[in-house]
């Protein structure tokens, strides 16, 4: 497969900085060299490809828009977008870790923790040496963490977790879980506090989810709490309540928008270049009208969704963008982008359920997308109260 030559129909590579475009290139050539190349076969065999993990913390894509002081890059939100849309044109997986481990990970303790975890923390997970992992979803509670039933109860000097989180990208290959529990009554929302819980504590246990058929070159694990027994100063000081992981969501999900539209680019990619070398009835199949509607759907939708997280970019980087403007653009680039990978294996024919090309392997993934860090359906919620004041939930 050719060199990524990019798909940029209204040069909005024009409106990047000379920085953010070197960060983008980088990462481009490094998903191309390093990603693109073995992710089909770890696809198929369903693994992590995690022999890739000291190179990413090497070009410093972990947390790397949190400030340099704690070893992180300290880009601007832009050029971290276009980090998560390279990783994501590699595959959602790759993604997914880098997102967990800097916006789940990461965040929560620069947000949340005390200046002694900041620095115990985050410069050894900007290095990879620690990897994180985010429990906030449990088996009965997804959309709706506000019900969780995962307790932490003080001790003298302790405090002592119970409960399940389900579905934990990088559950089982964690050294440090960021878990949410309710300190307080169940029915207490405002009790929820966040614990920085290392992996190794007695009591802790994750197991694999077995079985996936979508994002399988990612590790999903159940985590299971019992008696895990932590102290005091593992207790994230400023969290509390629902608000605290919501806004970790917040930066993880603005993440996600522009990895989407990466996924969209590989997908269109692939489409364009097989559109125009495939022969049937004696003429290259972009010939033909309905495969060209189908390539002028994709690369509409692409350009939008491109500036839709530019503007989106340029707004957090002010300080200015909401939690309703980042569900917005989650919930379009994601359900663009697995229209489009849906389209182009469509294009491709019998070659389109293979794993050898890209578009089948990123439909997969995209619904696991479709379905975490909110829904589809809970965005359209979100975005429906914000439109008419009421809430659809309570
Ligand atoms: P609600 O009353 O609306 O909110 C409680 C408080 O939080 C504030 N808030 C937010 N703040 C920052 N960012 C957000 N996105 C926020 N959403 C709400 C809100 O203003 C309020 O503040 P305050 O000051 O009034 O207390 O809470 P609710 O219980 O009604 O829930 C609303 C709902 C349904 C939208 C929320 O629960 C939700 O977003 N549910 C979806 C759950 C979800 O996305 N889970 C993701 C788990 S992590 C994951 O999937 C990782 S995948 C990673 C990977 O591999 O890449
Ligand atoms: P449910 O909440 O049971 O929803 C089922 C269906 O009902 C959905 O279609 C939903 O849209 C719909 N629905 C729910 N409520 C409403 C409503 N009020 N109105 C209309 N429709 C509604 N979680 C973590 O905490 N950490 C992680 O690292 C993590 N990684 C993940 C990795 C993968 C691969 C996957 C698939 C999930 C991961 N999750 C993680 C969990 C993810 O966030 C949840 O799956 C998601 O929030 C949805 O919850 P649920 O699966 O329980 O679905």
């Amino acid at each position: 497969m050719g060199k990524f030559q990019g798909v940029d129909f209204y040069d909005v590579d024009s409106l990047l900085s000379e920085e953010e475009r070197a960060v983008r290139d980088t990462v481009r050539a490094w998903v191309d060299d390093n990603v693109i190349p073995v992710i089909g076969e770890h696809y198929l065999e369903g693994r992590f490809p995690k022999q890739l993990v000291p190179q990413m913390a090497e070009l410093g894509l972990f947390g790397a828009n949190l400030p340099e002081e704690y070893g992180c890059a300290g880009l601007n939100n832009v050029a971290y977008g276009l980090i998560m849309q390279e990783l994501e044109r590699g595959d959602s997986g790759v993604r997914s870790f880098a997102s967990v481990q800097g916006a789940l990970a990461m965040y929560p303790i620069y947000a949340f923790g005390s200046d002694e975890q900041k620095r115990r923390w985050l410069p050894k997970m900007a290095s990879g040496d620690v990897i994180g992992c985010f429990g906030l979803t449990e088996p009965d509670y997804g959309s709706n963490p506000a019900g969780m039933i995962t307790v932490a109860k003080e001790t003298k000097d302790a405090w002592v977790l119970n409960g399940a989180k389900m579905w934990i990208t990088n559950g089982s290959t964690a050294q440090l879980a960021i878990v949410w529990a309710k300190t307080g009554k169940l029915d207490d929302v405002n009790s929820i506090r966040g614990f920085i819980v290392p992996t190794n504590t007695k009591g802790f246990s994750a197991k694999d989810q077995k079985g996936k058929l979508s994002l399988r070159a990612s590790d999903t694990s159940e985590l299971v709490l019992q008696d895990v027994c932590v102290p005091k100063d593992a207790l994230l000081p400023q969290s509390g309540g629902l608000k605290s992981p919501l806004m970790c969501l917040t930066q993880a999900r603005y993440g996600i928008a522009w990895g989407a539209v990466g996924a969209a680019m590989a997908c269109y990619d692939e489409a364009v270049g097989y559109a125009k070398n495939r022969v049937t009835f004696g003429h290259p199949i972009g010939g033909f009208q309905l495969q060209q509607a189908r390539l002028a759907e994709m690369l509409t939708e692409i350009t939008k969704a491109q500036l839709l997280c530019l503007q989106l970019g340029r707004l957090k980087d002010q300080g200015k963008a909401t939690p309703q403007q980042v569900s917005l653009a989650k919930r379009n680039n994601v359900s663009i982008a697995t229209d489009v990978a849906r389209e182009t294996r469509r294009l491709l024919g019998a070659n389109g359920i293979l794993a050898e090309y890209q578009a089948m392997r990123h439909l997969a993934n995209l619904e696991s997308v479709y379905t975490y860090e909110g829904t589809h359906d809970i965005h359209t919620l979100i975005l429906g109260q914000e439109i008419t004041g009421i809430s659809a939930f309570n």
